[in-house]
């Protein structure tokens, strides 16, 4: 894109230092494109400071959220893996209180699920897509980037793995058994298990679960796997990568706070459901 003017109205324009069709909203303000502090397009580390600094002296983010479910959980690892915790703003909306069912919770998002971000005008409904949204605005200068090309579709495979499998078979069986359909999970494993094979088939080729190197894909397919540990243990056997792979993901210095608290809390309302004691 070619700048012709000294002032870069961020809100209408592409912003050019990120390499991506990504418009931060920041209606108040324009930033000066000559100024000395304005980062060069290859200093990363330095462009994520930059935007901090500017998003920082707006309004914070706003994440609708209940860490009982595995995608706001995928995004409470991403928050805490990039170290932003303090800069989005958290609102609770308690699933089994049924608040994603007030007026006023439907009216931001009509589909009546969390996780929601709230950036501004700017409102994502999928976990997904928020992940792919704090990479783009937080990740550059960190591991997390998704600026090469290749390795940002790879994510976003694997994320449409999640969103469009895996996280759907894991959400069909805690709807039967949260609605008291079944109360025996033995007879409804399969398509689970299946899944959990795929996903023994991807990390054959790689480390982690998109690459070579934890992504934001890791999290969003954690928050999954650990929710359905509870109906199904991850057999060594099995799925020896998996299992390798989940334990190495429990190892990370977040992972406790930004998953295991909410899974336990997820966990002991399913046990009740089946009657187990855990
Ligand atoms: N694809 C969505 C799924 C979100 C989702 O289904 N959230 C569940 C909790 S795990 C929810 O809020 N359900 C309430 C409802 O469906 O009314 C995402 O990844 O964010």
């Amino acid at each position: 894109m070619t700048l012709l003017t000294k002032w870069l109205w961020i809100k209408e324009l592409t912003v050019p230092f990120l390499n991506k069709e990504l418009n931060i909203r920041a209606r108040q303000y324009c930033v000066s494109i000559n100024g000395s502090n304005f980062p060069k397009t290859n200093e990363p580390k330095k462009k994520r400071d930059y935007i901090l600094s500017k998003k920082s002296s707006m309004t914070n983010p706003v994440l609708y959220y209940d860490d009982v479910s595995p995608p706001v959980r995928s995004v409470l690892l991403t928050m805490a893996a990039l170290n932003i915790d303090d800069k989005i703003n958290k609102h609770w909306i308690h699933l089994f209180g049924a608040a994603h069912l007030r007026r006023d919770f439907v009216e931001i998002n009509p589909l009546h699920t969390v996780p929601v971000l709230k950036d501004e005008e700017l409102v994502l409904t999928d976990s997904h897509a928020i992940l792919m949204y704090l990479c783009d605005v937080y990740g550059p200068g960190t591991k997390f980037t998704l600026d090469d090309p290749k390795k940002r579709a790879q994510v976003l495979n694997r994320l449409c793995f999640n969103n469009s499998v895996f996280f759907q078979r894991d959400a069909e069986l805690m709807r039967k058994i949260f609605r008291e359909e079944i109360n025996e999970v033995s007879d409804h494993l399969k398509p689970i298990e299946e899944a959990i094979d795929c996903l023994e088939i991807y990390l054959n080729s790689t480390k982690f679960v998109a690459c070579d190197e934890l992504t934001v894909a890791d999290f969003s397919i954690v928050a999954t796997l650990s929710t359905l540990e509870t109906v199904c243990p991850i057999s060594e056997s099995r799925w020896p990568k998996v299992k390798a792979w989940y334990e190495e993901m429990q190892r990370l210095a977040y992972y406790y706070e930004a998953n295991q608290v909410g899974l336990s809390k997820l966990r002991a309302k399913v046990n009740h459901k089946l009657h187990v004691g855990y």
